[in-house]
């Protein structure tokens, strides 16, 4: 496969296009894969009110006239607990140590604290360029704003500061073209017309794990992992597209909750999955969920490997 991180060789004609790669950085919930999303103008990760969604290293592309811009969402930084956690943490560390720019994100409503301080002296160490993105300027008051802008004082990089709305697409354009004036010279590395460079499965994947996360209490969300078993594009016809996930929990007493009484909780992930998967695909979907058992998997390296969560 082709190595998408090297650089291709600058034709005459591609002078003064941009492209390069921008990594998103910040402690979790703070707006990265809204941002995106936002940005792309579809759906492409999963975002959550709930801590670590983000778990794996995806290429988003956005294109504009001149520009390029390839926005890596990558994971918060995590308490290393398990085997799962140790390797996000080093995959946020190479996902940031290959882009050409990092955008590092606070959430201003919830105020600038020790999380941030601890993600900022991780990739302040890998010498990158950094602007700081304040995001949820549409959930904080002027005065907030205010005083949480004079804790960014500590840092020792003030000029590079935008406030946005990634929710509401505040100050968005603002940060496209500032993000361009550090970006080299290039051709860019992807086809236009391609928002991301993960499979259409894959994202459906995601969408199921995104509608269970928000369905189940806080702490079940970060032991599943969502596989998809089956995946038949709509064809001739029926144009139907035909689904079928299986959901892994790490220990047994999570199956009956993630099933839920009567099974309410596996059906409303799947009416809500199946309906966000009808708007991507643009045709009918049938969606089914299997819930199995994979004892302890966010300690196993085999298992992460099955994942997809490391290579
Ligand atoms: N009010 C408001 N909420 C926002 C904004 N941006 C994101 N959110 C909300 O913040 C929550 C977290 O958003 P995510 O995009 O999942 O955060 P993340 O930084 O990707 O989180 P991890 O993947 O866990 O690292 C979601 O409920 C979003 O809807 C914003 O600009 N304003
Ligand atoms: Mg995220």
């Amino acid at each position: 496969m082709q190595d998408i991180n090297k650089k291709k060789r600058i034709s005459e004609k591609d002078k003064e296009f941009k492209a390069g790669f921008v990594a998103i950085a910040g402690r979790t919930n703070v707006g990265k894969s809204t941002l995106i999303n936002n940005i792309l103008g579809q759906k492409i990760l999963a975002t959550s009110s709930k801590a670590q969604t983000t778990r794996k290293r995806v290429n988003c592309i956005y294109n504009d006239y001149n520009s390029q811009i390839v926005f890596v969402d990558i994971p918060g930084f995590l308490k290393p607990k398990t085997l799962l956690t140790e390797k996000l943490n080093n995959l946020i560390l190479r996902t940031a140590g290959d882009a050409d720019l990092l955008l590092m994100m606070f959430d201003i409503s919830s105020g600038i604290g020790s999380g941030d301080f601890f993600v900022y002296e991780k990739i302040k160490s890998l010498n990158k360029p950094i602007i700081f993105v304040l995001n949820k300027i549409d959930k904080a008051g002027k005065e907030k704003i205010i005083q949480e802008k004079e804790k960014l004082n500590v840092f020792d990089l003030k000029k590079d500061v935008i406030e946005v709305s990634a929710l509401r697409k505040k100050n968005i354009d603002i940060l496209i073209e500032r993000i361009k004036t550090f970006l080299p010279e290039s051709a860019p590395y992807f086809p236009d017309d391609i928002l991301t460079d993960i499979p259409v499965k894959e994202i459906a994947a995601e969408i199921i794990r995104e509608k269970l996360i928000s369905l189940l209490s806080e702490e079940l969300p970060h032991t599943i992992a969502v596989e998809i078993d089956k995946f038949e594009e709509a064809e001739g016809k029926k144009n139907l597209t035909k689904i079928s996930a299986i959901i892994y929990v790490s220990k047994k007493s999570h199956k009956s909750m993630i099933i839920g009484k009567s099974g309410h909780i596996l059906k409303e992930a799947g009416t809500q999955s199946r309906l966000e998967i009808e708007e991507l695909l643009g045709n009918k979907v049938f969606i089914e969920l299997w819930v199995k058992v994979r004892e302890n998997w966010t300690m196993n390296e085999k298992d992460l490997k099955e994942f997809g969560l490391i290579n």
